[in-house]
């Protein structure tokens, strides 16, 4: 102890009373897991034993493991599904599910870099890193949602008949009640996507679009590129331009024709400058007011290249000075909060990607928004009816 009280700060009361820490919101967490349920995990371990057998003899404690793999543990290996959820083989069932995650592996509306075709298939593979519990939020994904992976939208290598098969892909899992989270796949995706789910909403659609670029051009070298879904998406009668909220944009890749239909029609642009004067909750105040304004139902739209490229070297169009990516993260949960009718994340191109550390934003956001909605009570609901039938 002589070195200790030779060089201790004399000022430090040893012996005070441990202050109240209860107003932390780490001290909150911890006491808010304990009001979440564990019984679809208890379901997970008896389904792994039925379907991957029991483990083998010489395992001492067989209370958790089976034979085969079958749930979400090891982390490190298994097929993975988003977040190691179930594979749906039959679209047809998909109503029977709260959310549907969804791949839409198509990158030939790109101006520069390619490979977001491979970006459904990397946030699958390191999604199996996360849980499907959030420490903050409270919420256990698996113990509030019955979601699945359905797989993949067939892309070929044609715009426009790749952008007719999104449509009805999207469109189908809308119209049998499931959320969409769409794995994009480049920016294109997002007209073809906002098309889908307006067929099947009654009034209006309004869209929160998260991006370093305004992708509103009408063409880009003659085609409906990444540089154009929102010209086209808010040309769809139920979906209008005023509804459109474009979050982060700036820098100098905002293409001047984008910018000449945005001013025309009457959409509303933020700079990261103004998220910084103004501040996130006034951010998600604005972006709520103008994308929720007349309309029945927001589409949410994340571009990874939002965020700056220090933090997303994985994607086709990297720009300086975006979005912290805890600054996103606040922004999207934020929004979600009022609910979401189905979310997309594009711009993710693995072969650029180091550590899948993009890829992984990308999953982030995706988990973050559909816990922030069953928090806000803006999602679940079928769990039971799931396991009743
Ligand atoms: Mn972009």
């Amino acid at each position: 102890m002589t070195f200790y009280k030779k060089h201790a700060p004399k000022f430090r009361n040893h012996n005070r009373p441990r202050p109240d820490f209860s107003y932390l919101e780490g001290m909150k967490a911890l006491e808010q897991e304990s009001c979440v349920p564990m019984t679809e995990w208890a379901r997970e371990v008896e389904n792994s034993k039925k379907f991957g057998l029991e483990p083998a003899k010489s395992i001492e404690d067989k209370s958790e493991i089976s034979c085969f793999q079958r749930g979400e543990l090891p982390h490190w290996s298994g097929i993975n599904t988003m977040i190691k959820t179930q594979f749906l083989e039959d679209i047809r069932q998909v109503g029977k599910y709260d959310v549907a995650f969804v791949g839409v592996p198509f990158d030939i509306g790109t101006t520069y870099r390619t490979g977001t075709r491979f970006g459904p298939e990397a946030m699958r593979r390191i999604s199996s890193l996360h849980s499907p519990y959030n420490f903050e939020l409270g919420v256990d994904l698996r113990e509030t949602l019955i979601c699945c992976d359905v797989g993949d939208i067939y892309c070929p290598a044609n715009i426009t008949k790749s952008h007719d098969q999104i449509t009805k892909g999207i469109a189908h899992i809308i119209g049998e009640t499931t959320m969409p989270m769409i794995m994009g796949g480049d920016h294109s995706i997002g007209y073809p996507c906002v098309r889908g789910i307006a067929e099947c909403v009654e009034g209006n659609v309004g869209i929160i679009h998260l991006d370093r670029h305004i992708d509103t051009q009408e063409k880009d070298m003659d085609e409906i590129m990444h540089t154009c879904p929102w010209f086209h998406a808010t040309n769809i009668p139920n979906c209008p331009p005023v509804n459109l909220v474009q979050v982060g944009i700036g820098g100098w890749q905002v293409p001047r024709p984008g910018i000449q239909k945005g001013r025309s029609r009457g959409s509303t642009v933020l700079t990261i400058h103004d998220i910084e004067s103004i501040g996130i909750d006034k951010t998600i105040e604005i972006a709520l007011e103008v994308a929720w304004q007349g309309a029945s139902a927001v589409y949410l739209s994340f571009d990874i290249d939002s965020i700056d490229c220090g933090f997303v070297p994985g994607t086709g169009w990297p720009e300086s000075g975006g979005f912290l990516p805890r600054e996103a993260l606040a922004i999207l949960k934020g929004v979600a909060q009022e609910g979401v009718v189905a979310m997309e994340v594009v711009e993710v191109s693995p072969p650029y990607d180091i550590s899948d550390i993009t890829a992984l934003l990308g999953v982030r956001a995706m988990v973050d928004v559909l816990a922030t909605m069953v928090k806000h009570n803006q999602l679940g609901g079928k769990l039971q009816q799931f396991y009743s039938n």
